[in-house]
């Protein structure tokens, strides 16, 4: 089982991921992204796959044509975790 994320790694979710928001209703955070076209959004999509694959954390994302809106939660924990962090910390670090 996955900890939650505990009061402190929440307070600092709007300092070191100041483009997510937590998701109404849900404990997740969500971004969306914008590119040029579709295939700059399906290349983004492909690194970030990479990355969840290398992390064995996965996102939840709906595509489409130049937009890629991402959700972060972790399934085995119910909720938010240090997980979710560091995803959406590598996932920004690709758009940087
Ligand atoms: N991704 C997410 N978002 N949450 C999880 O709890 C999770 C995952 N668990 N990817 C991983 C895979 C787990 O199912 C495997 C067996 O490690």
């Amino acid at each position: 089982m996955v900890e939650k994320l505990d009061a402190a790694g929440r307070a600092a979710l709007a300092r070191d991921l100041p483009g997510w928001a937590m998701v109404d209703g849900r404990d997740a955070i969500a971004r969306t992204f914008r590119f040029k076209d579709f295939s700059e959004a399906w290349g983004f999509m492909s690194r970030v796959a990479l990355l969840a694959e290398k992390q064995d954390h996965h996102p939840e994302w709906f595509n489409v044509w130049n937009r890629v809106e991402i959700t972060l939660s972790t399934h085995d924990a119910g909720g938010l975790s240090a997980r979710d962090v560091a995803l959406a910390k590598a996932i920004d670090a690709l758009v940087a």
